[in-house]
């Protein structure tokens, strides 16, 4: 049976007024928490490096996730405004030299901004070219980093430029750099109507699968409820591929605990995740491949039915 790394969202605790250390301190008394995961730079700036590591104990840091929020709502790399753009690009740099100082292999960038929502709002193809370039920069400037694209298919925007796996996958081909791969998160690809396990097969089949973020929902909106609370079949394919891709990242759970208690809530996606682990390999890997092969939807039904014994 394979050991997944598991990271919880600092928000979860931070929206509830905690700070940053709160975070860190539940997490060190959580089981199954193995590894850290930051948004930069709001998890980083007023904060002391060496604390933070002093605080994190035995846990490790996974990477960071940029965000860009205020002056960044015209655009990250397609910015029109040039200086704004500058910007974007050294806060995704600085991310790189946090993330290495905390011992972190990956930063994250969900292009949030990057998008667009009338019609004759934006020039596709040169748009397209900025994130290209604004992608390589930074990959360039910190080779020893994964840089991981997270898409989202709309919010901020009404249409995000990287809105789809197909689309990630078609960057990161564009982009082409060695260290620059996706993150793919369950309730984008489900607002997406994308298939969460084809994503990820692909993504995995070219080494380009850095990251997870795991959660449900009903594919609406940005959902964040605990993972396997709503779409039991798709939550089980998917842990089923990570194991058929041998998935060695961090699970980190994207998860919006508002009226929940952050920390049994976090407990509770860590549950989740164990017993579908658990599921799928009582069941067998070898067993389900035997059951796939057939592309037979009669058969597949029968598989899901008896993971419910
Ligand atoms: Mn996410």
């Amino acid at each position: 049976m394979n050991q997944f790394k598991f990271a919880g969202r600092f928000n979860s605790f931070i929206f509830k007024g905690n700070n940053v250390y709160d975070a860190i301190d539940a997490y060190t008394k959580m089981d199954g928490i193995t590894h850290l995961e930051f948004n930069y730079p709001e998890h980083i700036e007023g904060y002391d490096l060496d604390k933070i590591r002093k605080c994190m104990g035995k846990l490790e840091v996974n990477g960071l996730a940029v965000r860009w929020r205020k002056e960044y709502i015209n655009g990250n790399f397609t910015n029109p405004d040039i200086e704004i753009r500058n910007k974007v690009i050294q806060i995704a740099k600085d991310a790189c030299d946090v993330c290495r100082k905390l011992g972190g292999k990956v930063v994250t960038l969900w292009l949030e901004n990057d998008g667009f929502d009338y019609a004759f709002q934006m020039d596709y193809e040169k748009c397209w070219e900025l994130i290209i370039k604004g992608i390589r920069e930074v990959a360039d400037y910190a080779p020893d980093i994964k840089i991981s694209i997270e898409y989202k298919p709309y919010e901020e925007r009404n249409f995000a430029m990287i809105d789809s796996t197909g689309m990630t996958l078609y960057l990161i081909d564009e982009v082409n750099r060695e260290n620059v791969g996706c993150t793919l998160d369950f309730c984008h690809m489900l607002m997406k109507h994308d298939s969460p396990s084809y994503g990820l097969a692909l993504a995995a089949k070219k080494g380009k699968l850095y990251g997870l973020h795991m959660n449900d929902g009903y594919g609406v909106q940005d959902s964040g409820m605990i993972f396997g609370s709503i779409n039991h079949a798709l939550t089980a394919e998917f842990v089923y591929y990570l194991k058929k891709y041998d998935y060695q990242g961090v699970v980190f759970f994207d998860t919006f605990p508002i009226r929940e208690e952050a920390m049994p809530e976090t407990k509770a996606n860590i549950d989740a995740f164990e017993k579908y682990a658990e599921i799928i390999d009582s069941i067998g890997v070898d067993t389900i491949d035997e059951i796939v092969w057939k592309q037979n939807g009669i058969e597949a039904q029968k598989l899901v039915l008896s993971m419910l014994k």
